[in-house]
């Protein structure tokens, strides 16, 4: 899954692709680097970001939507909290709904996917990204996200969503510290299993990454492929990243691996 932000404030890419334009020309680049879904969101969700209303953020998305719905093979992603807004994408060609609420923050959200038969990713945080920070606290990170993902997939399902549409995201950074994060994607198939779910996981350019390594370097592409790769062996099903050539060749390749004969020949 590639990244299209089309906001003024995201960390990592803000503002680069905050015009359509420029938007829908990142979308095409990411999709003919071999992305197979394209998340496009208009409203910025770092840390202490402002909100934007429904308008606005239809504004930024439904006309990049459309265009990449139209012009690559890529599945096309909402990247909204607002059922107004998803009903919107999903009008413009658009095919999953990602949700960081994973449906707790728009009580209209759940049964708009379900009446739009769309796929829907449920991702765990608390609070609001202004409020986040503060809450994370856990006795045990993973049964507890786990355990909060269960119930949000259980209530999308109730609410009518095809429950073999659905994915599940621990919201890496999200109302998380740096430990947390790090014990979340230790514990991805255990994860997995509780949350009986495909998972999904988005450690792209996040800042853990530079804490971890003790640098404060800008795009962190190289830490964020190691998440790639962790990932892929760990069972996940989809990575939502930035860059998305590299991902897509160590994925490639790890594939040829795990098809390797004795013989050292790609079976
Ligand atoms: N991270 C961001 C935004 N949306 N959605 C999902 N499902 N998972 C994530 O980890 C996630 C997300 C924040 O990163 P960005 O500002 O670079 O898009």
């Amino acid at each position: 899954m590639g990244v299209v932000n089309a906001t003024p404030d995201s960390f990592s890419d803000g503002g680069r692709f905050y015009a359509p334009d420029a938007a829908i020309a990142h979308g095409l680049a990411l999709a003919a680097a071999g992305a197979a879904v394209l998340d496009i969101g208009g409203e910025s969700t770092r840390p202490g970001a402002e909100p934007v209303d429904a308008v606005e953020e239809m504004r930024r998305v439904v006309p990049v939507v459309r265009a990449l719905a139209a012009d690559t093979d890529a599945a096309v992603s909402i990247d909204t909290t607002k059922a107004e807004v998803a009903r919107a994408a999903l009008d413009a060609g658009a095919l999953m709904v990602n949700d960081v609420s994973g449906g707790t923050r728009d009580p209209g959200m759940r049964a708009l996917v379900a009446r739009g038969d769309a796929a829907y990713v449920v991702m765990h945080m608390r609070g609001t990204p202004q409020t986040m920070q503060q809450q994370a606290n856990y006795g045990d990170v993973v049964a507890e996200v786990g355990v909060a993902l269960r119930e949000l997939v259980t209530d999308a399902v109730a609410a009518g969503i095809d429950p073999s549409a659905i994915w599940a995201d621990p919201g890496i950074g999200f109302a998380k510290t740096a430990e947390h994060n790090l014990d979340l994607l230790r514990a991805l198939p255990q994860l997995s299993s509780t949350v009986g779910a495909p998972l999904i996981v988005g450690a792209s350019r996040k800042s853990f990454l530079g804490k971890v390594l003790g640098d404060a370097s800008e795009d962190r592409d190289d830490a964020t492929l190691a998440t790639t790769v962790w990932s892929f062996l760990h069972g996940v099903a989809i990575v939502r990243v930035h860059d998305v050539e590299s991902s897509r060749r160590a994925i490639e390749l790890l594939d040829v691996m795990e098809r390797m004969t004795p013989e050292g020949r790609a079976a």
